[in-house]
């Protein structure tokens, strides 16, 4: 894929929930990629009260009617979009008519950034299922760049879930396994292995497989990969290679993680990332 470069007017769509509370997803992406000087608009898929991750009775309203209405209204608008970013989507059948969204609005120049939010540490998340990740591998399909964390990796290679360190022959078997899919870019979250902890990003077209690492902080970080994945997509848009991109957004995402332990705050309410945003423009 060739290098894209530095445009002042970008702009970007993203298709997460809401989560009122808890740093993640769409509070999360419009912050984070605002800050760094792109116009980020949202097409919400649902709000919840809080995420689904270790808080209980959270509201769910779904939005999955509202959709198309507003892919259609802003196809009257004619605007061009650098990139779509989806994440979590409502329920399974959000899957194609994102892709309808995909098919009204994106053009050869759209990048299409999809982060397969659906499972962590081994497991699927709440309201989701085998048959919700065989659709997401589809739509996985129609993507330019994914950034699985290792779980979801797993689920889409359909390879077993590894519990503790890794191994780098492992990271690339997952990642040949999932070049089937034929996107550009593949980065691969929550990569432990033993000389560090972070990402790997591998470029398809030539085989180079890239670590980026910190030291591993003990913990479960909600919104750690939505932090990750905003920041690395934004700095690719405004002109870095895909591999300078996930090194400064791995690098951002353990500073924010290491302010999350500072503040001594419960990790459920998400990434203490606001005392570094100014690091972002
Ligand atoms: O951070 C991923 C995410 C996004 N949205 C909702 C979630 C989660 C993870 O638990 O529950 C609603």
């Amino acid at each position: 894929m060739e290098k894209r470069t530095f445009n002042e007017n970008l702009r970007i769509a993203a298709i997460h929930d809401i989560s009122c509370i808890g740093r993640c997803s769409l509070t999360v992406a419009l912050p984070v990629i605002s800050s760094m000087g792109i116009e980020t608009n949202v097409i919400p898929t649902a709000v919840l009260s809080t995420h689904t991750g270790e808080f209980t009775g959270y509201t769910f309203r779904d939005l999955t009617d509202d959709i198309l209405p507003i892919a259609r209204h802003w196809k009257s608008l004619n605007r061009h979009f650098d990139a779509f970013y989806t994440g979590y989507f409502g329920n399974i059948s959000q899957l194609k008519i994102a892709e309808e969204v995909f098919s009204l609005l994106a053009d050869k120049n759209t990048l299409k950034f999809v982060d397969p939010v659906m499972a962590d540490n081994g497991e699927l998340y709440t309201n989701f299922d085998k048959t919700y990740v065989g659709e997401m591998k589809k739509f996985c399909q129609k993507a330019d760049v994914i950034i699985p964390n290792i779980t979801e990796a797993c689920l889409l290679a359909e390879i077993d879930y590894p519990v503790g360190i890794q191994t780098k022959d492992f990271i690339e078997q997952l990642l040949n396994t999932l070049k089937s899919l034929g996107v550009s870019y593949i980065i691969l979250t929550g990569v432990n292995i033993s000389s560090g902890y972070g990402a790997a990003c591998f470029d398809t077209a030539n085989g180079r497989i890239s670590y980026f690492l910190n030291p591993h902080v003990d913990g479960c970080y909600y919104g750690a990969g939505d932090t990750l994945a905003s920041v690395l997509l934004g700095k690719y848009l405004t002109g870095n290679t895909i591999e300078d991109a996930t090194r400064f957004a791995v690098d951002f995402t353990y500073k924010a993680i290491i302010k999350t332990k500072e503040s001594g705050q419960e990790t459920k309410y998400g990434l203490v990332f606001e005392p570094l945003l100014k690091e972002l423009n």
